[in-house]
């Protein structure tokens, strides 16, 4: 009976260890600083009084820290044999015990001051080794010791089946820990190629000016979200599990294809070509409507038109097969990268360096399209062809082969779930017409007439000429306008704008809506689409409650 207690605890340490190890080499891999382990240690050394930590210095001096990694050591030893005896019961009797483990890793991780999202990712796949392995682990004993027990009430081979099960425990024991020691030893290997990319991506002196946030796009309203939109809040979607890190020395962008003669750039070379700079809102073809899968930059790159006229455009082209480093592909209409707008090869977001998960060290930027059909992170390969010819990445998957942003609106306060009380109410949030620009935005209160809103930034007319000064406080649509914005460079076109009102609301349930109104009079359609094929429509509503 001990035996088979021994058994199932032994299951959960290796279990356990596993776990530990696998989240130590994938943080170690992402190039984090702490590890979920360290973490903890580190939570553990915040909260614990002053007095105390004093008392254990004293009495240990600087083995302080390696007799508390000790410590959080042997008690997690002993939480791991409790997950495994737990398991001789169900499959899933550990399942609180490792989530309350993992959460509170998770939450120790978290509280760092120089955590990011990144570092929940070591806590998440180390709390799936536990589960997994330990289920991996235990699996044959479970279904063993059920055959064993029927057999035993027969005849004498269940001593036989238990050996049998025994082993194969045995050998998936083995086969855990050799995955977990190899996670552990090859995490921090591989990653120093990307830690070796980061250091030379933060040294580079790139010729990209610093954004100047223009004067008069910002309306006031709490909750309102920021015009420029930072490297860390713009949203994140690509199909790389693990982002290419790309030593720019090595990097290379190729355009080749329907062209007269092929161009390759290094990136000493594209940095050396005239540098454009613009301010650019990148939406996703999945942002729902309401949703936040949209950002605006300001970024730095080598326009794309005079690379291709220098390549030479064969006549019959009318695409171009963009490729990352990774193997992602997407096919880009030729016209949208030959006209007058600035379509780029960007190497710099917000006046620095990409950022790895953003393209580092060079990705295209196509203002008027969805990311998927234009914007090309970690971009070596440009094709010119012909859309008959190719298919890309997410036209395979069923989405629409060619894709121009949707115009587009969103309420951003008030928030879902905002006190609110009777009386006056700051309403806003943003909207976008991309390669057109916001003519208005219009909202309206329980199915009522639309108003017009303030929108941020200069307007096109509707805005009679006034003092320099940042947008009214009050958000009339008249004092929303002014700044010194050079006529042609207005930052709609291709940015998004903010819209703001204040309204007065009684008691009681209300919704709100809001619609968008681009520069060339289309207003934005209130017939919901879903974001398949080619992104969603609708007016986007919210309810609240004022008491
Ligand atoms: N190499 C590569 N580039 C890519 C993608 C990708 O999966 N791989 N996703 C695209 C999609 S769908 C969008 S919406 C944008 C998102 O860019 P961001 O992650 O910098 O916001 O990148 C595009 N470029
Ligand atoms: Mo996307």
């Amino acid at each position: 009976m001990s035996n088979a207690r021994m058994s199932w605890g032994t299951a959960g340490l290796v279990a356990g260890f596993a776990g530990l190890a696998v989240s130590h080499g994938t943080a170690h891999y992402l190039g984090r600083r702490l590890t979920p382990f360290d973490a903890v240690a580190e939570l553990v050394i915040d909260v614990t009084p002053g007095s105390v930590a004093h008392w254990f210095i004293e009495l240990v001096g600087t083995l302080d820290k390696p007799l508390l990694g000790l410590i959080i050591a042997a008690i997690m030893c002993l939480l791991f044999l409790a997950a495994g005896r737990l398991a001789a019961r169900a499959w899933w009797a550990p399942l609180p015990l490792y989530a309350a483990m993992g959460g509170f890793a998770l939450l120790a991780t978290l509280t760092r001051d120089d955590a990011t999202r990144t570092d929940a990712v070591p806590v998440a796949l180390g709390a799936v080794c536990w589960i997994a392995a330990l289920s991996f682990i235990t699996e044959p004993v479970t279904t063993g010791s059920r055959a064993a027990a029927v057999s035993a009430a027969t005849s004498d081979v269940a001593g036989d089946a238990h050996a049998h099960s025994r082993r194969t425990v045995l050998i998936r024991s083995a086969v855990v820990t050799a995955i977990g020691v190899g996670t552990a030893v090859l995490g921090p290997i591989v990653g120093r190629g990307r830690r070796r990319v980061e250091q030379a991506r933060r040294l580079l002196v790139l010729p990209a000016t610093t954004p100047n946030v223009p004067a008069g796009v910002s309306l006031k309203g709490e909750g309102l979200t920021p015009w420029m939109t930072s490297a860390d809040d713009f949203y994140l979607i690509d199909t790389a599990f693990q982002k290419p890190a790309i030593d720019p020395k090595t990097w290379s962008l190729r355009i080749h294809g329907m062209v007269e003669r092929e161009v390759v750039l290094s990136y000493q070379e594209l940095l050396d070509r005239e540098v454009t700079e613009d301010w650019i809102t990148l939406s996703c073809v999945s942002n729902p409507v309401g949703g936040d899968l949209i950002g605006n930059a300001w970024w730095s790159g080598v326009r794309i038109a005079p690379l291709l006229a220098e390549a030479g455009v064969r006549p019959h082209a009318d695409a171009v097969l963009q490729t990352s480093q990774d193997g992602w592909t997407c096919g880009t209409p030729l016209q949208a990268l030959t006209d007058d707008r600035q379509a780029m090869i960007a190497f710099a977001m917000n006046g620095e360096a990409l950022p790895i998960e953003h393209g580092f060290p060079a990705r295209v930027i196509v203002p008027g399209l969805y990311g998927y059909v234009s914007a090309c992170k970690w971009v070596v390969d440009i094709e010119v062809t012909r859309f008959d010819r190719i298919s890309a990445y997410w036209t395979e998957l069923g989405w629409s082969e060619k894709a121009p942003l949707k115009i587009g609106s969103r309420i951003d306060v008030p928030r879902s779930g905002q006190d609110i009380r009777p009386g006056d109410l700051r309403i806003g949030g943003m909207a976008w017409a991309q390669h057109t620009g916001i003519e208005r935005v219009e909202y309206a209160i329980d199915g009522g007439a639309w108003q017009v809103a303030a929108i941020g930034g200069i307007t096109n007319h509707t805005v009679p000429a006034g003092p320099a000064t940042s947008a009214a406080p009050t958000g009339e649509a008249s004092s929303a306008a002014p700044s010194a914005a050079p006529v042609g460079k207005v930052p709609n076109r291709d940015t998004w704008v903010q819209w703001a009102a204040t309204v007065t609301v009684d008691e009681g349930d209300h919704e709100l809506r809001v619609r968008a109104v681009g520069a060339d009079g289309e207003v934005q359609t209130g017939v919901e689409k879903d974001v398949r094929p080619d992104g969603a429509t609708g007016w986007h509503t919210r309810q609240f409650s004022v008491g």
